[in-house]
């Protein structure tokens, strides 16, 4: 398997962990989403939305959408499972994992920023204004539902990391990238220091990967 993904990407980090969790070898080919290599013809041949991640499995089509390649990843890698047994306890785990990845995350991507910057003009602090109501209020969403709900446990759904814990780790490092107090969100931190003792999360994590530069810049 070959993963095309950036080590700053929260959305690559995500397959990564799963990766990892699983087992599963997979060569990483980085595309350097700071320098717009997500825009060159060579890799919108891989993914024409110009965006990691992207997951190659015996030279066919490319999947692509992160949550689409872990659900890929369940079924074909069933073990360890990263989904509950129980439809309602699959919901709730995907609902926490998508308030993430469909309503969090895709506000705080280069393309937006890019877009926040040259067409709309706002200067640096709005921007930064903008990361961080964006990111925090993702973490805050998460917070609402932990600590008041019994399926939560060591983990956001149980005792053993799910897709929810992976999408949750991946937001608690977006507060890092843009300097987000995370105070106000103690649960969401307890599991994401959970998580990190896992050693699938720690060694996936972005400043950990060969192409993390030494002393990265937002
Ligand atoms: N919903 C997509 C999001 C993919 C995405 O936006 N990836 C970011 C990195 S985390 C990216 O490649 N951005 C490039 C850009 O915005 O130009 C997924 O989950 O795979």
């Amino acid at each position: 398997m070959k993963l095309y993904g950036f080590w700053r990407s929260l959305a690559t980090y995500r397959v990564r962990v799963a990766l990892a969790l699983k087992g599963i070898k997979a060569e990483e080919v980085s595309v350097d989403l700071l320098q717009g290599a997500q825009h060159a013809g060579d890799y919108k041949a891989v993914n024409p939305q110009s965006v990691v991640p992207a997951l190659v499995i015996d030279g066919g089509s490319p999947l692509f959408q992160s949550m689409s390649i872990l659900e890929y990843l369940e079924e074909t890698h069933p073990e360890p499972p990263l989904l509950p047994r129980d439809p309602r306890g699959r919901a709730r785990v995907r609902g926490l994992a998508l308030t993430v990845a469909c309503d969090a995350h895709p506000l705080i991507v280069p393309r937006i920023r890019s877009y926040l910057e040259r067409e709309m003009h706002l200067d640096e602090p709005a921007r930064n204004r903008w990361l961080q109501h964006w990111t925090l209020l993702g973490l805050e969403t998460l917070e609402a539902h932990l600590p008041k709900e019994r399926e939560t446990g060591r983990f956001s759904h149980g005792d053993t990391p799910t897709l929810a814990d992976i999408c949750l780790a991946g937001q608690v490092f977006a507060a890092g990238y843009f300097n987000v107090a995370t105070t106000s969100v103690p649960t969401v931190v307890r599991i994401f220091q959970e998580c990190l003792k896992i050693d699938a999360f720690d060694r996936s994590q972005p400043l950990k990967q060969p192409d993390a530069p030494k002393a990265p810049a937002n």
